[in-house]
């Protein structure tokens, strides 16, 4: 390799390769390219100004001691079924407005920084629960994928044919998980697994269970929630 490529440039070309891939052939073997590691451990390319200034200013929700965490308080709440999926198959995928679309395994997702935060579940029908979750800040998502300038809302798209979207400053607020453990277990299917979104900012329908795809957008759309257009508000904060 050139020694005088610049570093960035590197990672950058890397990057292209990883977001070019389909999915299947990156972890085939269960063993990770160093690709992807040198790719999460580093900062590709400056996010634009109003993302940054975004997650500069989001202020964190008061969290609670792991005691306080109300194991059967937390009651199982799906409009239908719990789907069933396939991890060698599954991919998180991120896309829309975004500079590099990406795909990501489980496997994927478990490299990037872990968060977990202790925090209080709220239903609209009148029941919450203390909760510890543990996964990904969706920011770091962000930051590998780049939404464009403009981007000002997020969509998710979840397997049981749920759909939500959220505005840009609560999706990238730092408490705003895509969680992949419940009180420092793996999640449960009923939960979500592999991945769903957890966040002490907004009511629990905004968060939505079982995400396979995280759509950067510009506008909304007609559809805004499976709840939402049913009626119910769709900022939906706490
Ligand atoms: N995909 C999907 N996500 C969902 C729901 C759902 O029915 N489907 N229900 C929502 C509601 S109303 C709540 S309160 C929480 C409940 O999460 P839990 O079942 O893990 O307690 O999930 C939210 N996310
Ligand atoms: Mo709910």
């Amino acid at each position: 390799m050139n020694p005088n490529f610049p570093k960035n440039a590197i990672a950058r070309r890397r990057f292209l390769q990883l977001s070019g891939l389909s999915g299947t052939g990156l972890l085939v073997s269960g063993c990770v390219p160093a690709k992807f590691t040198d790719l999460v451990g580093q900062k590709i390319e400056p996010l634009n100004q109003s993302i940054q200034s975004l997650m500069l200013s989001q202020k964190p929700v008061p969290e609670f001691p792991t005691s306080a965490i109300e194991p059967e308080k937390l009651l199982i709440n799906s409009f239908n079924f719990t789907p069933a999926i396939d991890l060698n198959t599954f991919r998180l995928i991120i896309n829309g407005e975004v500079n590099h679309p990406l795909q990501l395994s489980m496997g994927e997702v478990q490299q990037l920084p872990l968060t977990a935060m202790t925090i209080r579940h709220v239903c609209v029908e009148g029941w919450a629960a203390i909760v510890q979750w543990g996964g990904v800040r969706l920011q770091e998502l962000a930051k590998l994928v780049q939404p464009k300038e403009g981007v000002r809302y997020v969509y998710f798209k979840s397997a049981d044919g749920y759909y939500e979207s959220w505005d840009l400053a609560s999706a990238l607020h730092p408490q705003t998980l895509m969680v992949y453990q419940k009180n420092g277990k793996p999640l449960p299917a009923d939960n979500g697994a592999p991945l769903r979104l957890a966040a002490p900012i907004k009511l629990g329908y905004k968060q939505s269970k079982w995400v396979t795809q995280v759509t950067f957008v510009k506008d909304l759309m007609p559809r805004k929630g499976y709840w939402v257009d049913k009626g119910y508000e769709w900022f939906a904060g706490l």
